[in-house]
């Protein structure tokens, strides 16, 4: 045992809504309901292009749980925006991000926690290759062109690592505050995976399950697939030193 393994650590958990409602309250029960006391806040991230209906749940969450804040985010439109933001205003000693949707399964952060309990590492990942991790009412088509492009990002970052495109994570706050993030769409999900990395941080991972949303809609597109490939390219020529702010 070493470094942070005896220690005890906060989380700041990071929720990105886009109008989300009821997904967004089961977020935050199930997320709560395995907290064994080291989320330190929930931030929740919020489109200001969310209904109304959203919003008025978001107040009502924030005057529920103490804990729980919400940020109306300020450069619109991404949920790159909405994630910076949050890392910004994040005051934990990890950040863990969290989708309102229910497709990042909010149980997967307490077993990062422990991921990170247990190894001293600096990045926790979602990994739904892994054994055990999966995908539920995923269209046939986007799984395999995921497996495609875990395929091609593994062999480009020369990893065992997996799952790279996902944005169910854990980091460790203060790598976060200092790297250069650059993505202000979905491509951020890639990002927050690939310049720690490269960066040569301690990375390890978890199997978990992504379902498929019961509301509303995916803000992610076919074409922002390029900004994923275009991103990862550029961070791999990319020389460390000029990966931090
Ligand atoms: N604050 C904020 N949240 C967003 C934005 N775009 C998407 N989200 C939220 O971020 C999470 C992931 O985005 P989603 O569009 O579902 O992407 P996908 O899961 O990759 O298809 C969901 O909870 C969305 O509601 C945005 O522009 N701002
Ligand atoms: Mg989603």
């Amino acid at each position: 045992m070493n470094g942070i393994n005896n220690q005890e650590f906060t989380v700041s958990v990071i929720v990105t809504v886009y109008s989300e409602t009821f997904s967004l309250i089961e977020t935050i029960e199930r997320l709560l309901a395995k907290d064994k006391g080291y989320i330190k806040e929930i931030i929740l991230s919020v489109s200001p292009k969310s209904s109304q209906e959203c919003i008025s749940i978001c107040q009502d969450l924030e005057k529920k749980y103490d804990i729980l804040k919400m940020h109306l985010q300020k450069n619109n439109p991404g949920v790159g925006w909405a994630i910076r933001e949050g890392i910004d205003l994040s005051t934990g000693d990890y950040i863990a991000l969290l989708s309102a949707d229910l497709e990042t399964e909010p149980e997967a952060v307490d077993r990062m926690v422990s991921k990170i309990q247990e190894t001293g590492c600096e990045l926790v990942i979602g990994n739904r290759w892994l054994k055990g991790g999966g995908f539920e009412n995923y269209d046939p088509m986007k799984y395999v062109l995921n497996w495609g492009f875990q395929k091609m990002f593994k062999i480009l970052y020369l990893t065992s690592i997996g799952d790279l495109t996902y944005g169910l994570k854990t980091i460790k706050a203060d790598i976060a505050k200092k790297i250069n993030w650059e993505g202000i769409l979905h491509e951020i999900f890639i990002e927050t995976t690939v310049k720690p990395l490269k960066a040569g941080y301690k990375v390890e991972q978890i199997p978990t399950v992504w379902v498929g949303r019961k509301e509303g809609v995916s803000r992610n597109t076919f074409l922002r697939n390029f900004r994923y490939v275009n991103l990862a390219i550029k961070v791999l020529f990319t020389k460390k030193a000029d990966l931090y702010l």
